[in-house]
């Protein structure tokens, strides 16, 4: 029921909370400090430098491993309610599995956890951040079917650790990027090229993977603990070029939200309707004799459908979609065309550049993602667990705040005029990270860093001053200005 309200009121609901994220290889440095085991961006920053930007890596990034205090210091000076970050695998399991834990990573992330709760705010956990123990990746990672056991594992070993103190949690990040975007270009890590066979084998073990945690969280740890488990999907919002490419645009939702979505949250579970057909035809047409999209059988239908307490989105951009022309090819980076369903993307002239090539403007488009989100599998709780502008150096970010007002006006418009249930807003990010294979050239940060001066020096934006306002007023109208800087 849309409860009637104006637009013009740019307060929040009562109880809605403000955070802001961060992820582990993107901060934390420290990458082989004590025992904590190889992962697949040390591996895939090191044997061949040049898939970065400026040859940049993790290997020091914010050097959070070491400014803890630091980051917490800055949660707080914002005002959030929560922080969202993401634990490294190898870190607290050195081999990837749990025959060993990690003591020194143990304790990182403890200070973390309890340096928040000390000042009043929750943490967030991601349990996976795209960065896999190099053991595992050896073993196949993401492609082996037993990838479900070793992360759920993992997942209770760190349920066991953390889960007294840490209330909520996502398993996966945008399994999309994992899966897809990893597997049809090789330019993230692993760095494996299996167009159209790995990204889809992997497709259904996340899910599995995924599946697999929340019922273990589920069964063993809800009981006491009572916290809330999901997994964060990177969302982009598509509509037809043209009024005749709707169904096309329908067609595409399906196929990226949808694919990673629906065996999870919609009333009959399985995958979306009318995918599983396309891409057996596309196989076929590619002359493999039978579909490389795999099936659910029953019963791991069933075993998925129904695992989450809330529905996380990360979503930043918007695209337009049309019917490719004859002869027409198809792009698979930044931001691949959906060569699966024939079509191309674009965007509209009109939508702002950002720092980032994949990255234009739409504040619509969070809006309507949303409102399709709560038709498509119900009045569900919603978490927007990320969203944040790109731009280059700079305290003075007008743009950014210009950005978060204009987002987060469409989100209060979702929220009081179609009655979606938006309880949660992350703004990516506290500070600036290394961007994977955009290194340090990019910019997401509420607090500016300095990446030549060795003490990573964390400097407030503009933004920061606006978000720590808006937080406050727990409203959008608020001003901050340079003379704040
Ligand atoms: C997210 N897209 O990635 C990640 O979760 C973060 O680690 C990252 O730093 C942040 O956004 C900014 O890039 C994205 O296809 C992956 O639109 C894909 C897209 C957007 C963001």
């Amino acid at each position: 029921i849309a409860v009637s309200c104006s637009a013009e009121d740019l307060s929040f609901p009562p109880g809605f909370k403000f955070g802001a994220a961060t992820a582990a290889y993107q901060i934390e440095g420290a990458w082989n400090v004590s025992d904590k085991g190889e992962n697949i961006w040390d591996r895939f920053v090191h044997e061949d430098p040049t898939r970065i930007r400026n040859q940049e890596n993790g290997d020091v990034a914010c050097d959070s491993y070491n400014q803890v205090e630091r980051d917490i210091e800055i949660a707080a000076e914002l005002g959030l309610d929560y922080y969202r970050f993401s634990l490294s695998w190898s870190r607290i399991l050195p081999t990837g599995f749990p025959n060993k834990i990690s003591e020194d990573g143990t304790s990182y992330y403890n200070k973390l956890i309890d340096g928040l709760l000390a000042k009043g705010i929750q943490p967030f956990i991601t349990l996976y951040h795209w960065d896999l123990p190099q053991s595992l990746q050896d073993l196949g990672g993401w492609t082996n079917p037993l990838i479900a056991d070793w992360f759920s594992d993992y997942a209770r070993v760190v349920f066991t650790l953390f889960g007294d103190r840490v209330k909520m949690w996502l398993t996966l990040n945008e399994p999309i990027v994992i899966c897809d975007l990893s597997y049809n270009s090789a330019r993230l890590a692993p760095g494996v090229y299996s167009p159209h066979v790995g990204s889809y084998i992997c497709n259904k073990n996340v899910l599995l993977a995924h599946a697999k945690a929340w019922r273990i969280y589920d069964e063993e740890f809800k009981p006491k603990y009572h916290g809330k488990v999901s997994l964060a999907n990177q969302l982009i919002w598509f509509e037809g070029k043209t009024e005749a490419d709707a169904e096309l645009a329908e067609l595409t939702i399906q196929n990226m939200a949808g694919r990673y979505s629906h065996p999870i949250y919609s009333k009959e579970g399985g995958w979306p309707p009318g995918i599983e057909k396309i891409l057996e035809e596309n196989s076929l047409k590619r002359g493999f004799p039978r579909s490389m999209f795999p099936s659910f059988t029953q019963e791991e239908k069933e075993f998925i459908r129904g695992t989450y307490d809330f529905y996380a989105m990360n979503h930043y951009t918007s695209r337009y979609i049309r019917p490719a022309k004859e002869g027409e090819t198809f792009r698979i980076w930044p931001l691949g065309d959906a060569e699966d369903l024939n079509a191309k993307i674009e965007v509209h002239p009109d939508w702002p550049t950002t720092a980032s090539m994949w990255f234009f403007v739409n504040p619509e488009g969070i809006r309507k993602q949303l409102v399709w989100l709560k038709e498509n599998y119900g009045d569900l709780e919603f978490m927007i667990t990320e969203n944040g502008l790109a731009t280059f150096d700079g305290l003075d970010d007008t743009n950014r705040v210009e950005y978060y007002r204009e987002y987060l006006k469409q989100v209060l418009v979702a929220i009081k005029e179609y009655g979606v249930n938006v309880t949660h807003y992350t703004a990516w990010t506290l500070i600036d990270n290394f961007e994977w294979v955009d290194g340090y050239h990019s910019k997401f940060g509420l607090y500016e860093i300095d990446f030549s001066d060795p003490k990573r020096t964390r400097t407030p934006r503009l933004s920061a001053h606006w978000y720590k306002k808006v937080i406050k007023a727990h409203s959008l109208d608020v001003t901050a200005t340079k003379d704040e800087l």
